[in-house]
């Protein structure tokens, strides 16, 4: 579909409309709405097939298990027929009572039906990922540039080459069920189905990780998780056990300050960067190689929530980046992010301007080496059903096409062991390759045989190399389009279990990083420290991170002390001079601001008219305006989308005022304690919290009519970020300027420079 937004044409749709019914057609197309089908109030009665998906769903493609196309409808593939049935097909008459010894007996072993049904409900949950067990994935579409043909013979690189793609967000600590908000490292896993087998970019939102060794993986997830007498805290890392390691552990210090910094709280998934962190190798058709690291770069910029947002979201939406990033694939508002690579000469020391690129605790600043990009990736289709797809997606760091190689990292290098093998328990079994989302698009030959749920039907009785049974099939490649190891020299070396010496630099790219930020986002850095060390209870492991702390900044250190009540340790090492690296930063750049949600705030007062001018305008500017007024149901002619009781600021980038709503009927101070609050009594007092938090959090408002009065209210008028002009359209112009900045980041006051 081309991402031509579904709102746009819905409201040229209603341009053209002659009967007047505009409010009426614009509703359905605010995203979120359940099904695909409009409700009736009454129970539906007559048989028909299964609804049709929702039209921004995707699913996998049909394929076999060998990766060839079905050609089945996918909604024909999952659920067929008009009736209920059993799992075997036999139509049922009543699913709602069990097979009883009359009305009042007990229930018989024989009902089969029933026993079918709570068999499979036991059975429902698999386990969830060990690390990264909330997440939300969707489909698109990779399209390349060509620009990397130079450099690998991969074909999903080939100018113009089109290549379908899974992608799964997630944080680190939290289950399952826990909020998206928190403040954690997030993942950015990428499948891409390339028809020369399938590549698997597993990735996450910064470009360093907290251990250089795999063999420390599970001691920082255990420290990092919750405590394990009385699992808490739930996807923290504000608390003793994280902080004990990672201030033992100091290698951990870079990637920890990334974590303390905004990009630990991202504002959704849209507006993160992806880095594969580790080195690769590509190889070309002439056997050159060269070493490379991926970064994913959001169309829409790096964009961050405050941490009061983060907090509020936690508990005001849990899902807050799930359901960000489905409305906005919802309302064609595509995510997306372009593919670069910062390539280096495959040299015997495989270092960059010093810097060892086995090293996964170490970035080369983009300064040094500029990212290069090599194609655009689209997020166009959500999930139809989240468990076949974003639960049962399994990511692998072995899943590498012909050209894309590993290096030795160690952190690289036992991963590829893990992600295979933590599969076998939570996919149960070997086959999970064979579940439809992880099906390949590359015909698939393997002789791997039976095991737990097998879907192919293997014929031939010869799986095994070399055979006469079968003919010989099947055969071994050709080097051209076979996966070829890159024959690196392994030099000769004792068997140690050592780190190489270059390894031992733990801060000075934790200061690199401090360096770059702008003052708005070291004041953010400093918080972000001293309440997470705020909450920690042993004393030894504040003052051993404010030790740390010293070994990267003395301002930062010193500020966190003042925080926690400590003294401010000096510098155990010389600390160096480095060159700030100002693509960290993520303040003093323009962007798009494609897919915000702009809330507009009405009363019975404001004449319809001028409010669907500005709906049209927001939509047409690529946004979505979400209409809040004293209640549901319509104001005159406007359809409401959220009522002064269910609007919190956190949903809305920006805020537009169209009137000055006194108390609401449901505005009593049974309800809701803010009623009786300094000022309610001229203002709702809900509207007022809005404002007051939309201003604390930096958002771009803007007033017109009445609407103004709302701004002496709340005692925000005539500070930075806020605009009254004459008309909505004014008004919504000049918070459009605004918004494109992201935030009104002169808001935040500045302790330190
Ligand atoms: Fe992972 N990691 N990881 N990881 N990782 C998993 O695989 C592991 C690491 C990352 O959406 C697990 O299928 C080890 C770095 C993402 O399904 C597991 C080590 C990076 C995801 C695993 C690392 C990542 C995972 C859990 C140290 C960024 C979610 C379930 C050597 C480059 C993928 C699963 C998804 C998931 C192991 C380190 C990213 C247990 C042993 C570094 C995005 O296999």
């Amino acid at each position: 579909m081309d991402p031509v937004r579904k709102v746009k044409d819905a409201v040229e749709n209603v341009v053209e409309s002659a009967t007047g019914k505009v409010a009426e057609a614009l509703t359905p197309d605010v995203p979120g709405s359940p099904g695909s089908g409009t409700p009736t109030v009454e129970e539906p009665t007559t048989p028909h097939d299964p609804l049709p998906p929702k039209s921004e769903q995707g699913t996998p493609e049909t394929r076999t298990p060998t990766g060839e196309k079905t050609g089945a409808a996918p909604i024909t593939h999952s659920q067929r027929g008009k009736f209920l049935t059993t799992a075997q097909g036999a139509r049922l008459q009543d699913t709602d009572h069990s097979l009883k010894a009359g009305p009042r007996g007990p229930v018989l072993l024989q009902d089969h039906h029933l026993r079918e049904k709570i068999m499979h409900f036991d059975h429902e949950r698999i386990p969830e990922r060990v690390v990264h067990a909330r997440g939300a994935g969707a489909h698109g579409v990779f399209t390349a540039y060509g620009t990397a043909e130079p450099l690998t013979v991969a074909g999903f690189l080939r100018k113009g080459r089109e290549t379908p793609v899974f992608v799964r967000f997630s944080t680190v600590l939290g289950s399952r069920g826990s909020a998206d908000t928190v403040r954690d490292t997030r993942g950015f896993a990428t499948k891409f189905y390339t028809d020369e087998g399938t590549f698997d970019l597993v990735g996450n939102n910064m470009p360093v990780f907290f251990v250089q060794d795999a063999i420390k993986f599970p001691d920082i997830i255990h420290a990092a998780k919750w405590h394990p007498d009385r699992e808490i805290p739930q996807a923290q890392s504000a608390h003793d056990t994280f902080w004990d390691f990672v201030s033992l552990h100091t290698e951990a210090q870079h990637h920890t300050i990334w974590n303390m910094s905004d990009r630990g709280i991202p504002r959704s998934y849209r507006t993160m960067e992806g880095f594969g962190v580790h080195t690769f190798r590509l190889v070309n058709d002439e056997g050159v190689t060269v070493l490379v690291k991926f970064h994913w770069k959001p169309k829409l910029g790096v964009h961050s929530l405050t941490w009061e947002e983060a907090q509020l979201t936690s508990g005001v939406d849990p899902d807050f980046h799930r359901r960000d990033l489905y409305d906005a694939i919802e309302a064609g508002a595509f995510p997306e992010w372009e593919l670069g690579l910062q390539v280096f000469p495959d040299t015997p020391e495989e270092t960059f301007a010093g810097i060892d690129l086995l090293d996964p605790t170490k970035i080369i600043p983009e300064e040094l080496a500029p990212v290069q990009p090599v194609g655009k990736l689209v997020l166009n289709r959500t999930p139809t059903n989240f468990f076949a797809e974003s639960e049962q997606v399994a990511f692998h760091l072995g899943h590498l096409p012909p050209g894309i190689d590993v290096t030795n990292d160690p952190l690289l290098q036992g991963r590829l062991f893990s992600y295979l093998d933590t599969q076998l328990t939570r996919l149960a079994g070997p086959n999970f390759g064979q579940i439809p989302i992880n099906r390949p698009h590359a015909p698939v030959n393997d002789m791997l045989r039976d095991g737990f749920h097998q879907q192919a039907v293997h014929g031939g009785v010869a799986p095994y190399r070399p055979n006469s049974l079968d003919g010989g099939n099947p055969f071994t490649s050709p080097p051209e389009g076979a996966f070829v190891d890159v024959p690196v020299t392994v030099t000769e070396a004792p068997k140690i279990r050592a780190n190489p010496v270059s390894f031992d630099d733990h801060f000075s790219q934790a200061r690199l990083f401090w360096l770059s930020m702008s003052p708005v986002e070291r004041e953010h850095i400093i918080n972000a420290y001293t309440f997470e060390l705020g909450k920690c209870y042993e004393q030894a492991v504040k003052e051993r991170q404010l030790a740390c702390l010293a070994n990267i900044d003395p301002v930062l250190c010193a500020e966190v002390a003042a925080g926690l009540g400590l003294p401010a340790p000096a510098a155990t090492i010389d600390l160096v001079d480095v060159d700030p690296s100002p693509a960290l930063s993520q303040v003093g750049q323009q962007w798009p601001p494609d897919g915000r949600l702009v809330g507009i705030v009405i009363d019975d007062s404001v004449a319809f008219d001028g409010v669907d001018a500005v709906r049209r305008e927001v939509f047409a500017a690529g946004m979505v305006p979400l209409v809040i007024a004293p209640h549901g149901g319509t104001v005159g002619d406007t359809v409401v989308q959220r009522t002064f009781a269910t609007a919190r600021s956190v949903e809305f980038d920006a805020l537009l005022l169209a009137s000055a709503p006194a108390l609401a009927k449901d505005a009593v101070p049974a309800r809701d304690a803010k009623v009786g609050a300094p000022g309610a009594d001229v203002v709702d007092p809900r509207v007022l919290l809005l404002v007051e938090e939309c201003w604390r959090h930096a958002k771009a408002i803007g007033a017109w009519g009445a609407g103004a009065t709302v701004l002496d209210s709340a005692g925000v008028a005539d500070t930075p970020g806020v605009v009254t002009a004459g008309s909505g359209s004014e008004t919504f112009a000049a918070v459009t300027t605004l918004m494109a900045n992201h935030r009104v980041w002169e808001r935040f006051p500045v302790a330190v420079a």
